[in-house]
């Protein structure tokens, strides 16, 4: 690794349901996903999180908690992406399409794995658990995990 990316990553609850969005442009685009985005200079991770919940989907929430800390890296690529994992059943307004994302409720038992990144379907189980948890994975490409670590703490 010669260099870091600090990332943020919201997923908001509300009863038995959590919201995803489609992400539309981008890293990731065509991927079902929580809302966030690179920490800007001068803004601490979690006003990043909030920010970029606004700007994606146009709920606001003061209530998230961060619940993950999740390290990706891709084969030859020497970028580590740093990804704080917050969540919330508590936030204000209607999600609402962006140019970056389509949100769309989701029940918890209907979550669509096959068409996320591939490491969710293991730790998003242990945030919608309640449990806090810590991961690494290293990715070929974007559809293969060549290994992974994750633990709960
Ligand atoms: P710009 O450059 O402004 O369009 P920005 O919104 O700042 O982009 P973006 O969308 O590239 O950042 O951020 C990537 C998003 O994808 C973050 O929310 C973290 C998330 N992400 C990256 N790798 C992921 C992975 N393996 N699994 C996952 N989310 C991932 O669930
Ligand atoms: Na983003
Ligand atoms: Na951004």
């Amino acid at each position: 690794t010669t260099s870091r990316k600090v990332l943020t990553l919201v997923i908001i609850r509300k009863g038995s349901d959590i919201l995803l969005g489609m992400k539309k442009r981008g890293f990731g685009a065509g991927k079902w996903n929580g809302f966030g985005g690179k920490v800007e200079p001068g803004e601490t991770i979690l006003e990043g999180a909030k920010r970029e919940l606004q700007e994606e989907c146009h709920l606001t929430s003061d209530s998230l908690k961060e619940v993950g800390l999740l390290e990706f890296e891709f084969k030859n690529d020497p970028v580590l992406l740093e990804t704080h994992v917050f969540t919330s059943n508590q936030f204000q307004g209607e999600p609402k399409e962006t140019e970056e994302m389509n949100p769309q409720w989701f029940s918890m038992d209907n979550i669509p794995y096959q068409q996320m990144w591939l490491d969710d379907k293991y730790w998003l189980p242990l945030l919608i658990q309640g449990e806090q948890f810590k991961g690494y994975f290293l990715f070929e490409g974007h559809e293969r995990i060549l290994n992974y670590d994750l633990t709960t703490l």
